[in-house]
Parts: structure tokens; C-alpha cells; sequence
């Protein structure tokens, strides 16, 4: 096992003991438990967001454990079907999570709270990023992970004495991580509705740096990791809850394989429980076949890989420094020598891309044989370095479309009509019946095929004011 080095930055452990004036000692001092409900809201324009399964989300699982330990909490999460209720009466304190594209949900929800005296937490990216917003609709803000700022949230819920934000001045380190208490998600009436996929989290952070993404600017240059032995003891947790080895879990982490070291460990650890598992992944050092033999024998049945663009100029304005156009079908081909399917991002509409971008995206996916490759449109998320070069030219700020799939400026050598045009024809060219066949012959018959008809009858419907 690897030593607990787990923290890039500093690290300051938590003391846990039970001391005057700590939320433990002070949650005594009440007569009642105060009561939580956590809302996971709906987004408003789910082109293909939010609908069928979805996972539980343990964003709100993680506070929910935390929270549990002094409150009474309810958790609601409005994607499965739970009604999100007008009246909050029963309830001191509103949490409610948000991406910028449910931001306005979330907000109508909070200002509703608000106006009933309630204290409303709001947490998640979006909250993270637009800080001044958010505080308008909200009595706190949480800034990033509600771990490192647990033991001051909590003590001035209990007594009365809120912050307008609470941000971290150091990240703990993860070993502190408590195992997500799922029964708040499995024990809700509408858990039907979640995938099987159970979500896991072994890392956090990615140092890449991509300027699209909010990662880097929530946890800057740190890496986080857990205990291998915790990773493992919750997996195995799920397997004897459900009875069965043949689990599937689905890593949370926003780059799993960062550091190489950590992530083989895992994998080999994992190959000696049985389990299933898919992750998102970035490129850095999957050309190497060990690396593709590990995590098919460790049960990877799909790895969600960001090759993001065919184009070298649009990459390297991205700043995806782990991404090599001349590893791409090395790094494909690996995988499918150890049966590892590959969901495979791209995005558009970026300045440096042109109309030979699409031509040179369909020939890499059919040549390659990628099993579901996913397209969206380059989305400048605010508080990241592309939103500030960006922003003069976007189009609106209509939170609802920040979902990848809506239409945000104009790139450089492009009109928007052709974008949109052929940003459209690729989707219906890779998702043609013939077209299918030939990038999944030979390849089990499981979802991943009723994904693919799934898209090719989505695809078909698409015109260009569905993107705007
Ligand atoms: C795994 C993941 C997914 C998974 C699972 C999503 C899910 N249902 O949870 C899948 C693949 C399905 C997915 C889909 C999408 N994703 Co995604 N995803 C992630 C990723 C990598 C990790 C999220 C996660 O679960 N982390 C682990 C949990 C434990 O941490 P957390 O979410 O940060 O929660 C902590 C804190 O935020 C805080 N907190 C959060 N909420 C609350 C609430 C309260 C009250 C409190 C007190 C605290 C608190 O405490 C939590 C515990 O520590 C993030 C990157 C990131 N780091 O956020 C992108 C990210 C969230 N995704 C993003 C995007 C764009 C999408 C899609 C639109 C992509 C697409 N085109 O389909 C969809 C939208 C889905 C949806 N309806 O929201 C963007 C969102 C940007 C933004 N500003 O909104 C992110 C930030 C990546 C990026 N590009 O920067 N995603
Ligand atoms: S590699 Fe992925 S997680 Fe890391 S900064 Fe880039 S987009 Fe974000």
C-alpha cells in the first residue's frame, strides 16, 4: 500500500474529540434535533440530463452521512420523482446542491426558504463559483466540499450564528472522509429510479489544468486520495448488502488515473473482489497496454475518456496537456484488447475548429470502433479561465442552457449555422443503423447497444433550434 501521503497542499487533521464548544458537545445542549431536508434539484432543460436513471448523487449522501451524525435529515431528490414541497414547516434548515445548469431551480427553491425564516445552505459548483449570486438566495454559501468546513458549519447552525459563505482555509485530507451512509438515497420511495451503477469516490482534484473546466479553480493544484483499504471496505460493504460480488460501482472522481502510482494499486486490489466498475478518465498513461490489462482484469467494463477534440490547435488552446492526438488509437485499441468499452467525449465550437473537425472526428470513431462516443457543445462554465475569455461574446446567461447541449458563441472560423449543422450531421452520421453495426460488430450484447438505438432515435430528431 502506498504511505498516507495524501495531500498535496497542507494538510490539518480534524480533531474529533468531544470539547466544549465543539458541534458535538454543543448538539447536547439542545433540547431537539434540528431537522434537515436536502434537495437534489431537477434541471428545467433536460435535453438528455436527468431523465431515465439517474445516479445517486453523493454529493448530497456525503452531507447527508455528515449532517446525520447531530440532525435529523431528510434527503429529497427531485430527478427520481420527489416532490420538492412548497411549505417547509417542518424543517429549521433547506440544503440544496446545484450545477450552473439547475442554478435557477435551486434559487426559486432557496428564496421560497428564505422567505419562510428557514437557514438555507446552498453548495455545489455553481454556488462555488458565482458566489455573489448565490448569496442572494441563500443564508450561506458552502464553497467547494462541505468536509473541510464541517466543524464551523455545523457549530454555528447549532448556534445560531451563520456566515454568509464558508470556505476552507486548508482541504482536509481524504482519509478523513466518512463512508457515505447510502440508506438516505436507497431508502427513498422513488430509489427505483436510480441506476445500479453505485457511485464511489476514491480521489479528488485533477492538477491538468483544462481552462473549461471548474476543477482546477475549486481545488487548485490538489490531489486528494483515500486509503485504498477504505475504497475497498466500502465496496465490499455494498456486496454483502446486496449479496452478490458482480457489483458495479461508478467512480466520481474527476481523474481517477492521475496519479499512476495509486490508481494500479486500486486496480490490482480491486481485481482480488470481483467487482465491475467505469470511471472518467484522462489519457495521460493509458497508451501503455499494462495499463489497459489491469483495469480490464480489475472488471472496467467502461472507461468515459475526454479525447475532446481531433483538432491539435483547439487542444492545445484548451490546455489539455494529457491528450496526444498520436496516442488517441493506441489508447483505444489497448482498451478493446481487454474488453473495455469506451464512451468517448468530444466538443465543438471551439475557435480553432473548422468544418474538416467533424470529418476527422467520424473517421477516428469509425476506424476505432468506439462503442458510444457522446458530442456536446463547448460550454463556458463561470469561474473558469474560458468563461473570463469568453464572456465578451456568449450569447446569454441563461443558466438552464449551460448544459453542453445549447449554443453559446460564435467561434472564430465558423459561422453558428454551420457549427450547428454539422454538429448535428456527425451525430446522425455516427449514429446511423449501419453505422452502429459496424463500430459494435462482434463487440456483447449488453446496454451499450440499447444506448446506441437510444441515440440513433434521438439523433434523428435533432434540428439546430434544439441548440439554441
Ligand atoms: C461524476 C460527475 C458526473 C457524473 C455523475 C453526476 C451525478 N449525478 O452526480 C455524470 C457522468 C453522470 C455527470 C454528468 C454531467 N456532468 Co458532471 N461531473 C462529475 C464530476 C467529475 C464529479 C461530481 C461528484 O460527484 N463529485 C463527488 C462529490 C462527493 O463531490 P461534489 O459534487 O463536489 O459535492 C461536494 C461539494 O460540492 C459540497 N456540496 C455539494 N452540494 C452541496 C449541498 C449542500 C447543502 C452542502 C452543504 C454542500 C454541498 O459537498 C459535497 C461533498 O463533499 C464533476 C466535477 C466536480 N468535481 O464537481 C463534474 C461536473 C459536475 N459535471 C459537469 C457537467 C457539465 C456535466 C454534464 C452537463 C455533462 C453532460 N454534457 O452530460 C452532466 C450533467 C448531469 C446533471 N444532471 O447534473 C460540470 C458542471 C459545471 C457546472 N458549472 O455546472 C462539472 C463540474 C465538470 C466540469 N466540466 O467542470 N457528471
Ligand atoms: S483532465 Fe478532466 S478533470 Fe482534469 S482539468 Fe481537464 S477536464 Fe478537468
Amino acid at each position: 500500500m502506498l504511505a498516507t501521503d495524501h495531500n498535496t497542499t497542507g494538510i490539518t487533521y480534524p480533531h474529533n474529540d468531544v470539547t466544549l464548544e465543539s458541534p458535538e458537545w454543543l448538539a447536547t445542549q439542545q433540547t431537539t434535533k434540528k431537522k434537515w431536508l436536502l434537495i437534489q434539484p431537477k434541471s428545467s432543460t433536460s435535453i438528455m440530463v436527468d431523465s431515465g436513471t439517474v445516479s445517486m448523487p453523493l454529493n448530497l449522501i456525503m452531507v447527508a452521512t455528515l449532517a446525520g451524525k447531530l440532525f435529523d435529515v431528510t434527503l429529497i431528490d427531485e430527478r427520481t420523482g420527489d416532490k420538492i414541497p412548497e411549505d417547509f414547516s417542518g424543517y429549521d434548515v433547506i440544503g440544496i446542491t446545484s450545477r450552473t445548469l439547475n442554478a435557477n431551480k435551486a434559487y426559486s427553491i432557496g428564496d421560497n426558504a428564505l422567505a419562510q425564516n428557514k437557514i438555507v445552505l446552498l453548495g455545489g459548483v455553481h454556488p462555488t463559483m458565482l458566489l455573489d449570486e448565490a448569496t442572494q438566495h441563500c443564508t450561506s454559501v458552502i464553497y467547494g466540499e462541505i468536509e473541510s468546513i464541517w466543524n464551523e458549519l455545523a457549530s454555528d447552525i447549532l448556534r445560531g450564528t451563520m456566515k454568509s459563505s464558508y470556505r476552507a482555509a486548508e482541504l482536509l485530507p481524504m482519509t478523513t472522509m466518512q463512508r457515505p451512509d447510502f440508506s438516505y438515497a436507497l431508502n427513498s420511495k422513488n430509489a427505483k429510479r436510480y441506476s445500479s451503477r453505485i457511485p464511489v469516490l476514491a480521489t479528488k482534484g485533477c492538477p491538468v489544468g483544462c481552462n473549461f473546466c471548474t476543477t482546477p479553480t475549486v481545488y487548485g493544484k490538489s490531489f486528494r486520495y483515500r486509503d485504498i483499504d477504505l475504497v475497498l471496505d466500502e465496496m465490499k460493504y455494498h456486496q454483502e448488502r446486496m449479496g452478490k460480488k458482480e457489483v458495479t460501482f461508478s467512480f466520481m472522481d474527476d481523474n481517477i488515473s492521475f496519479r499512476p502510482q495509486y490508481f494500479l494499486e486500486l486496480l490490482e486490489e480491486m481485481t482480488k473482489i470481483g467487482v465491475r466498475w467505469n470511471a472518467n478518465i484522462s489519457m495521460n498513461f493509458l497508451h501503455k497496454p499494462e495499463v489497459a490489462e489491469i483495469a480490464g482484469r480489475s472488471g472496467c467494463d467502461l472507461m468515459s475518456i475526454g479525447f475532446e477534440s481531433l483538432n491539435p490547435d483547439t487542444l492545445k488552446s484548451m490546455n489539455k496537456g494529457s491528450n496526444r492526438i498520436q496516442n488517441y488509437s493506441s489508447v483505444v485499441g489497448n482498451l478493446h484488447n481487454y474488453s473495455v468499452a469506451i464512451q468517448a467525449y468530444f466538443m465543438f465550437g471551439f475557435d480553432d475548429d473548422n468544418e474538416k473537425s467533424f470529418q476527422a472526428t467520424y473517421d477516428f470513431i469509425m476506424e476505432n470502433k468506439i462503442e458510444f462516443p457522446v458530442f456536446s457543445l463547448v460550454t463556458p462554465f463561470p469561474g473558469t479561465p474560458y468563461f473570463e475569455e469568453i464572456k465578451p461574446r456568449i450569447r446569454h446567461f441563461e443558466w438552464d442552457k449551460y448544459d453542453t447541449y445549447h449554443y453559446m458563441f460564435e467561434p472564430k472560423n465558423m459561422s453558428g449555422e454551420k457549427l450547428l449543422d454539422n454538429f448535428i450531421k456527425l451525430q446522425q452520421e455516427v449514429y446511423k443503423k449501419k453505422a452502429i453495426l459496424k463500430r459494435m460488430q462482434g463487440k456483447p450484447l449488453n446496454w451499450i447497444w440499447l444506448a446506441n438505438y437510444a441515440m440513433h432515435n434521438f439523433t434523428k430528431q435533432l434540428k439546430p433550434e434544439v441548440f439554441l
